[in-house]
């Protein structure tokens, strides 16, 4: 398949002024029939009348009542058109049934349901499946099923069927239908101006209790985008359906978003504080999207993070103003390293807009994502707060109904804050992560310090120029006190110099407060330092990174053979831990070990082959001489984290429970699992469940635990989701793959439903040691797998490809071993699409 090209971009050669869809609803049999109102535009610069589709049956197609015969064409059909406005009309057929990919409209359970993002309208019916297309919609529904529901506000109904008017024009992607045996939880909100919205949360019978959480995250999302945004519902009736089988998390549909399970579905007995704090944040993040995203939408989808980095960075904004912002941070932070900078560093390194694609769902990234959202935040941090809401309120009002550009995005910007964004454009157009080596001077009350940055080569891009890099600082004198508050230093040169006068001692300084920019920072410096740092930085981010910074440090010097500087960690994490004054969440997120991947990376970095089984080793050793340290600390430690008051999946409990299960973690070490043993007997809620049964996995006593679970959930998918993955992330290195082979031969095992596939097999790719075994069964595995449901759904294949994109940082045997897989993969006969262009990039 050819790559497409923003370059190629031109304006649809027709508009679309309405669009009356009608679904008569049969398994294998759905009928799709469509008048759509078409005229040419006039901006367009050809008279091509192209319709995408894909597997349609056409049963007859018309042009202002009079029969045509469309060309077939690569990707859809052509039809000779008047060049004045006309009425098309079709009849074509589909099988929802047949639709394993689910792409387009296909069952899930039973019940019918739609993605269409990107591409999926093609599938349902010919339509100019584009962005940069918008419409309002009715859509009427005919069948036998219970519910049947469509975008936009109810406006008829009758025996077997409902009518629904969507009067938003909208882009085909944000088209949904959902029907089925669907129950609901009723609620409303009022919104700033006082018009009343009905809200609906839709779900299977049986999981009505699983409800309340998300309609209360529903709410407060409704209320913060208009006291943070100025943004205001607009329609009588916004719905949101929880479907078993969904490749995304979630989608933002106009009025009628679709969930995957589980992103919505929560309660404290089957649910982790981690599930509820994620589920809060995809609602809000799925709400948001109906002003970024719906009511301005995307040209094209090389503008994707026009959408997705806004909506990423509101919902980060958003789960802040929640919970703890500098918890938040960290977490999100800790997220971005682990998969963007990761593909940030390997072969699928791309820009926030890319040039090219050939299949845009594998640019579902990271990249376009969090990067995207990153390169947001450091834009409010230059202009200010009343800059970004300047701008954001000149967006909306200037955008509102259009499909828009980055550049457009960019332009609003500057011209509300009268700043020339041209350099800081670089931060879409140039892949890769910056590194920022700092080096400082010292001459008698003058502190100095020099950032020279640089950006290592990506595919396609073997040259960076210097970008836009706003730099929080901060210094603090030898006691500790604060001698310089954050200050954001600008650098756009190559290499920059700012100094600070007039200070009576040599500061220690905390570079990259608040993680400003989506770099790595490189500094020398000493493991007192980084202890100093951990004690009294008054920024938690920098705090949290200083202890982060040291235990890789000790980690690193182990595995190399080097200097480990194991006391003053210890000592420094104790100190942290005995701070009664810290929050316990930021407590725990500083007592996590830094992940194996993490340290793979970061030897590869600096210039070493990372050894898998090395590195495990390692964590090992430091995981048990932690415990062992620490263990005074435990008792008493442990005992302040109990929570005495019922289950609340709030901010605060939530954090005691996190550092109660860190220090079971170290107990485990010291007692074989007495302790985890008793705190899986008497868990009344799911946090405490898994927690427990991690430890009892890790000391090798898990077998009862197990069994037992597995028969109380059997019939709860998500939570038998994770006890599959629970078993495959803690098996160890050599046990691994055969622990993945035995859960594949479970009878709860398919691989037709994405989470079941991803909670064993991503979970095998989060498994460093395990999967990367020397003697290459963990690839072959994944490889074999890989292969097997490509022609069932290509979008998880493609996706779960990724586990290879790290081989380069590998010996010569693993990278050996790893090509043979991925070619094996490129020789297999009908390949799709999506896993044939991941897998290429891959291989490079
Ligand atoms: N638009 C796809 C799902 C999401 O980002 O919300
Ligand atoms: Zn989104």
């Amino acid at each position: 398949p050819q790559p497409i090209y923003l370059s190629d971009y031109t304006p649809p050669e027709y508009l679309v002024d309405q669009v009356e869809l009608t679904f008569r609803l049969a398994p294998s049999a759905t009928r799709v029939i469509s008048k759509i109102r078409f005229r040419p535009n006039p901006e367009a610069v050809s008279k091509r009348f192209f319709l995408h589709g894909e597997g349609l049956a056409t049963i007859s197609s018309t042009i202002d009542g009079a029969p045509v015969t469309p060309r077939e064409v690569e990707g859809g059909i052509e039809v000779d058109a008047p060049d004045a406005p006309f009425t098309w009309e079709a009849e074509v057929e589909i099988d929802p049934k047949a639709n394993t990919a689910l792409e387009g409209l296909y069952m899930s359970n039973g019940m019918y349901c739609t993605q269409c993002e990107a591409e999926g309208f093609r599938k349902i019916t010919w339509y100019p499946d584009r962005p940069d297309v918008m419409a309002p919609f009715t859509v009427r529904i005919e069948g036998d099923e219970p519910v049947m529901l469509s975008n936009g506000n109810p406006t008829a109904s009758g025996d077997g069927w409902r009518e629904w008017t969507d009067p938003w024009p909208k882009p085909a992607y944000l088209f949904a239908l959902v029907a089925g045996d669907l129950v609901a939880r009723e609620d409303s909100f009022t919104t700033m101006s006082g018009k009343h919205v009905d809200l609906r949360l839709w779900v299977r019978p049986g999981d009505e209790g699983k409800t309340a959480f998300g309609m209360e995250a529903l709410k407060k999302s409704m209320k913060w985008d208009e006291e943070v945004y100025g943004r205001e519902y607009d329609l009588d009736i916004f719905q949101i359906v929880a479907v078993s089988d969904f490749n995304m998390g979630a989608m933002e549909n106009k009025g009628l978003n679709i969930f995957n399970t589980s992103a919505v579905l929560c309660s404290p007995e089957t649910s982790t504080d981690a599930n509820f704090e994620r589920i809060e944040a995809i609602i809000a993040h799925e709400y948001f999207h109906n002003w970024t995203g719906n009511r301005i939408t995307c040209r094209d989808w090389f503008q994707l993070s026009l959408k997705e980095g806004l909506t990423v960075f509101r919902d980060q904004q958003f789960s802040a103003d929640m919970r703890s912002p500098s918890v938040c941070r960290i977490s999100d932070v800790l997220s971005l390293r682990g998969r963007q900078f990761r593909e940030d560093n390997g072969p699928l390194a791309h820009q926030v807009q890319p040039d090219s694609f050939v299949e845009i769902n594998n640019f579902y990234t990271a990249t376009i994502y969090e990067k995207g959202a990153e390169v947001i935040r450091m834009l409010k941090t230059l202009v200010g707060d009343d800059g970004y809401r300047k701008a954001l309120d000149l967006y909306f009002e200037r955008h509102d109904g259009q499909a828009c550009t980055i550049d457009d995005w960019l332009k609003v910007f500057e011209d509300a804050t009268g700043r020339d964004l041209s350099q800081f454009r670089r931060w879409y157009k140039q892949a890769g992560t910056p590194r920022l080596k700092v080096t400082e001077t010292w001459d008698d009350g003058t502190y100095q310090l020099t950032f020279t940055q640089t950006t290592p080569p990506t595919p396609g891009q073997a040259v960076k120029e210097p970008q836009v890099i706003p730099i929080a600082v901060g210094l603090l004198g030898p006691n500790g006190d604060e001698v310089r508050e954050t200050q954001v230093l600008e650098m756009t040169e190559g290499t920059q110099t700012f100094t600070f006068e007039g200070l009576s001692a040599r500061p220690v300084p905390s570079i990259l407060r608040g993680f400003s920019a989506p770099v790595i920072v490189e500094r020398e410096t000493t493991p007192d330092e980084r202890a100093f740092l951990l004690a009294h930085d008054t920024d938690e981010f920098n705090r949290w990174e200083a202890g982060r910074s040291l235990a890789k440090e000790v980690l690193t010097g182990m595995i190399t053979g080097g200097d480990a500087p194991q006391a003053a960690y210890l000592d420094a994490l104790a100190t942290m831990l005995r701070d009664d004054s810290a929050d316990p969440a930021f407590r725990a997120l500083a007592l996590q070990m830094p992940g194996e991947d993490d340290i793979a990376q970061t030897l590869f970095d600096a210039g070493m082959t990372p050894d898998p089984d090395a590195i495990h080793e390692a964590c090992e050793t430091l995981k048990q001489a932690r415990a062992e340290y620490l263990q005074d600390l435990l008792p008493r430690l442990s005992a302040d984290m109990t929570v005495s008051e019922p289950f609340e999946p709030n901010a605060e409990q939530a954090g005691k429970r996190a550092l109660g299960l860190q220090l079971l973690k170290l107990a485990t070490r010291l007692d074989g699992g007495k302790a985890a043993q008793a705190q899986y007997e008497a868990a009344d809620n799911m946090t405490h469940s898994l927690g427990a049964l991690a430890c009892l996995l890790d000391a090798g006593k898990a077998d009862a635990a197990l069994a037992e679970f597995r028969e109380r959930w059997k019939n709860d998918a998500l939570v038998m989701d994770k006890w599959f993955m629970l078993q495959v992330s803690h098996a160890a290195p050599a046990e691994a793959a055969a622990t993945v082979e035995r859960l594949t031969k479970d009878p709860a095992f398919t691989m037709k439903n994405p989470n079941r596939f991803r909670s064993v097999f991503g979970a095998f790719a989060g498994n460093p040691a395990g999967f990367h075994q020397k003697d290459g069964s963990g690839y072959a595995l994944l490889a074999d797998w890989l292969i097997r449901l490509d022609p069932i759904n290509p979008q998880i294949t493609a996706r779960m490809s990724g586990a290879f994109e790290t081989w380069k940082r590998y010996d010569a045997d693993r990278q050996d071993l790893i090509a043979g897989e991925l070619d094996r993969i490129l020789a297999t006969p009908g390949l799709s699409r999506d896993t044939a262009e991941m897998v290429g990039r891959i291989r490079g």
